[in-house]
C-alpha cells in the first residue's frame, strides 16, 4: 500500500471509532496519525516503514506503528476488518449524508437507537431529531434533504469511476476466444459526466461462453438477467452492466444503436426513413418497393457496414464522434461537412490550476513538476489557494512570495524540461474583490480566480460578484464557474451567460475544471460560448501528482462541448503561452 492509501485507512479507522462512540483520545490518535503520514515525503515514509522505524515520527505511537507496518507489508489490516464487522452498515451509509458527521451519527444511535438511513428518515419526519441536544429544526431539515439527495444520486456514477470498472471488462471480453470485437457503448462511450449503467457490445461466433464469462467474473455481485445472447449484472460499487452479443456483420449497427443517445438515434432513424430506408440495432435496410432484395423473413437486404463510418456514409453523413451524439445539431453539421476537429488529449501542452502541499495538495512543487514532465508537458502552472481559504491552508503574501522565488530557482536550475509558471487560485471575496492586492498579483505569471465562500448569495449578487472579479486587470481565468460537485453538491446560483459575456469582454478564459466531480463549466455551455469567442483552459485542479491525469476527463467534456484545439489555451506551445499570459501583466 502507498503512503496515501495508508493515511486514508487510518483516517477511516478514526471515523469508524468515532461512529462507535469510542474514547476521543483514541479517535484523535488515528486522525493525527493519518496527518503525520501524509506530512512525510514518500521516500522518507518508505524508508522508515521498511526499517520498522515509524515510531520515530511525531504523532505515531506503538499501536499505530504496528498497524501501519501490517498495512504496508500485507495491504490488509485485521483490526480494520473486525472493526467494520462490529458496526451496523447503516451507520456507515449515513456518513454520505451531507452535514452528518460521525459524532452526530453516534449521538443519533445512542439517543434514538437509529441505525439505518430509513430509520433516520422516519425520526426526522417524526420531529425526534430536532428535539435532540445539538440538532434543532434546521439540522433536521438539512438531514432530510440530504437523505433525498443521496437516494437520487446513488443511482448514477461518475464517468471517471465507471471507466475504471469498464475498461478491464472490455479488455477481458476482447481476450476471449471467438470474440472478434468488444466495446463499451452507452453514455460511457459518449463521455457523459455521469453514467447510469454500462453497456457492452460484443461480436462473437459463439455467445454462450461470453455470457458465462461475463456473469461468472469475480466482482459480479448479482446476476440480474441471463439469456442466450444477453446478460445483466450488478458489479463492484453497485454499477449495473448490460451485455449484448451479436454476429459480426451486425456489430457496427448494434454499437451505434447502444451508444445512443436516444435523441441521436431518433434523429438518425428519421433520416433513414426520409431516404426510404430503415435503421435499427440490426442493420440498415431499404424499404419495400425500392426494388431491394428481401430475405426469408421478408426484410429488405441490408446495407453492409464494417464500422460505424459506413452507417453514417450510407445516410450521407460524415463520421460523428460518439461524444457529439447527443441530438444537439450534430447530424445537420455532419451533413454540411461542418463538424469540428475536436481537441485531443495529445494536444495538451500543460495545465494551470494545480495545488501543492504548500496549501491543500499532497505533493511538493518539485513532485508536481516531475509529474508534469513525465506526462510530456511543456509547462505546469502552480495555483495554490489564497489567504482567505484558511481551511485549505491558503498562502499569505509572504508564503506566496517565497513560493514564487522557489519556482524561479527551479526554472533556473533546469532540473526539469517542464517550465513552471507561478500563479494563484485567488479567492473571489464575497464582494467580488480579489484576495491579493495588485502589487502581489503583479509578481505572478497568472491568476485563477474562484469562489470558495458565501455560496448562499442570491443569483444577482453572485453574478455581479464574479463579473467584478473578471473585470480585474490581473485576472487570467475563472475557476470552477458554478462550484457544483457532481452527485454531491448542487451548483450555487449564478447567471452563466452574463459571466461568459464578461469573460469574453475582458479577455479572460474560463476553466473547464477536469476534476471528475466538477467538469465545470458544463459541456452544454461550451459550444455557444466558444463560438462567441470564449477561451477555455482545461485544468485538472490537481491536489496530488496523479490527479494531473484528470485532464483526460476534461478533454472528454471539451469534446462534448464541440471544442477544437484552437479554443483551448493550454494547447499552445510555450512561447505563445507566455505571450498569452503576458497580455494580462501589462507587458504587451
Ligand atoms: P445511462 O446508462 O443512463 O447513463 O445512459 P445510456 O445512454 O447509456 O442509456 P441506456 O443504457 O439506457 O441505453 C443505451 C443506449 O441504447 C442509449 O443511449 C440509446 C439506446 N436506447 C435505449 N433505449 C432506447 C429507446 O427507447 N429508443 C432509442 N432510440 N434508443 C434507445
Ligand atoms: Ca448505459
Ligand atoms: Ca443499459
Ligand atoms: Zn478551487
Amino acid at each position: 500500500m502507498t503512503k496515501k492509501e495508508i493515511a486514508d485507512v487510518l483516517a477511516e479507522i478514526g471515523i469508524l471509532l468515532e461512529l462507535k462512540g469510542e474514547n476521543p483520545f483514541k479517535v484523535r490518535a488515528y486522525s493525527a496519525g493519518a496527518r503525520a503520514i501524509e506530512g512525510l515525503e514518500r521516500e522518507e515514509f518508505e524508508r522508515l516503514a521498511s526499517e520498522g522505524r515509524l515510531r520515530e515520527v511525531r504523532g505515531i505511537g506503538e499501536a499505530l506503528s504496528s498497524k501501519i507496518g501490517e498495512l504496508h507489508s500485507t495491504g490488509r489490516l485485521e483490526f480494520l476488518e473486525l472493526l467494520k464487522a462490529s458496526i451496523e452498515p447503516g451507520l456507515v451509509e449515513m456518513l454520505k449524508i451531507p452535514g452528518l458527521g460521525p459524532k452526530k451519527i453516534a449521538a443519533l444511535r445512542r439517543d434514538l437507537a437509529v441505525t439505518s438511513v430509513p430509520e433516520l428518515e422516519k425520526a426526522c419526519i417524526g420531529g425526534r431529531v430536532a428535539a435532540l441536544d445539538g440538532f434543532g429544526d434546521k439540522t433536521q431539515e438539512k438531514i432530510l434533504a440530504g437523505i433525498r439527495n443521496v437516494e437520487a444520486y446513488s443511482r448514477r456514477h461518475l464517468w471517471w469511476d465507471a471507466i475504471q470498472v469498464a475498461e478491464p471488462i472490455a479488455a477481458g471480453l476482447r481476450a476471449l476466444p471467438k470474440v472478434t470485437q468488444a466495446e463499451v457503448a452507452g453514455s460511457l462511450r459518449r463521455g457523459l459526466e455521469t453514467i447510469g449503467d454500462l453497456d457492452f457490445i460484443v461480436a462473437a461466433a459463439e455467445a454462450t461462453p461470453v455470457v458465462d464469462w461475463f456473469t461468472g467474473r469475480a466482482g459480479v455481485q448479482e446476476v440480474t438477467a441471463k439469456g442466450e445472447t444477453k446478460a445483466s449484472v450488478r458489479i463492484e460499487g453497485g454499477i449495473q452492466a448490460d451485455l449484448r452479443i451479436v454476429p459480426s456483420e451486425q456489430f457496427a449497427f448494434a454499437l451505434h444503436h447502444f451508444t445512443g443517445s436516444k435523441d441521436h438515434n431518433v434523429q438518425m432513424r428519421q433520416r433513414a426513413l426520409d431516404r426510404g430506408m430503415s435503421l435499427s440495432e440490426w442493420g440498415l435496410v431499404g424499404s419495400a418497393g425500392e426494388g431491394t432484395a428481401r430475405d426469408k423473413a421478408g426484410h429488405g437486404k441490408g446495407v453492409p457496414a464494417a464500422g460505424e463510418k459506413e452507417i453514417f456514409r450510407a445516410l450521407g453523413l460524415a463520421y460523428i464522434p460518439p461524444e457529439l451524439r447527443e441530438g444537439m445539431g450534430e447530424i445537420a453539421a455532419a451533413e454540411k461537412g461542418e463538424l469540428p476537429k475536436l481537441v485531443e488529449l495529445a494536444d495538451l501542452r500543460g495545465a494551470f490550476h494545480n495545488h501543492t502541499s504548500e496549501s491543500d495538495g499532497g505533493n511538493t512543487l518539485r513532485e508536481m513538476a516531475a509529474a508534469a514532465e513525465a506526462l510530456g508537458w511543456d509547462y505546469i502552472g502552480i495555483a495554490d489557494h489564497s489567504k482567505s481559504s484558511r481551511q485549505a491552508r491558503g498562502l499569505t503574501e509572504e508564503r506566496l512570495l517565497r513560493q514564487v522565488a522557489e519556482i524561479q530557482a527551479l526554472n533556473a536550475s533546469c532540473q526539469f524540461r517542464t517550465r513552471v509558471f507561478a500563479g494563484t487560485e485567488c479567492d473571489i471575496l464575497p464582494d467580488g474583490g480579489l484576495d491579493f492586492d495588485d502589487a502581489m498579483l503583479a509578481r505572478l505569471d497568472y491568476a485563477v480566480v474562484s469562489v470558495h465562500s458565501a455560496f448562499g448569495q442570491d443569483e444577482a449578487v453572485m453574478t455581479s460578484r464574479i463579473v467584478r472579479a473578471l473585470e480585474h486587470p490581473r485576472t487570467t481565468m475563472l475557476g470552477h464557474l458554478t462550484g457544483r460537485l457532481l452527485l454531491q453538491r448542487e451548483a450555487y446560483r449564478v447567471d452563466s451567460v452574463k459571466v461568459i459575456d464578461a469573460a469574453i469582454a475582458n479577455g479572460v478564459a474560463i476553466e473547464l475544471n477536469a476534476n471528475p466531480y466538477r467538469l465545470d463549466m458544463d459541456w452544454r455551455l461550451w459550444r455557444r460560448a466558444a463560438e462567441r469567442g470564449l477561451e477555455c483552459s482545461i485544468n485538472p485542479d490537481a491536489h496530488r501528482a496523479e490527479d494531473l491525469e484528470y485532464v483526460r476527463a476534461g478533454i472528454n467534456a471539451a469534446r462534448k462541448g464541440w471544442l477544437t484545439r484552437e479554443n483551448v489555451v493550454n494547447t499552445r506551445p510555450i512561447n505563445s503561452m507566455e505571450g498569452w499570459l503576458a497580455r494580462k501583466r501589462g507587458r504587451r
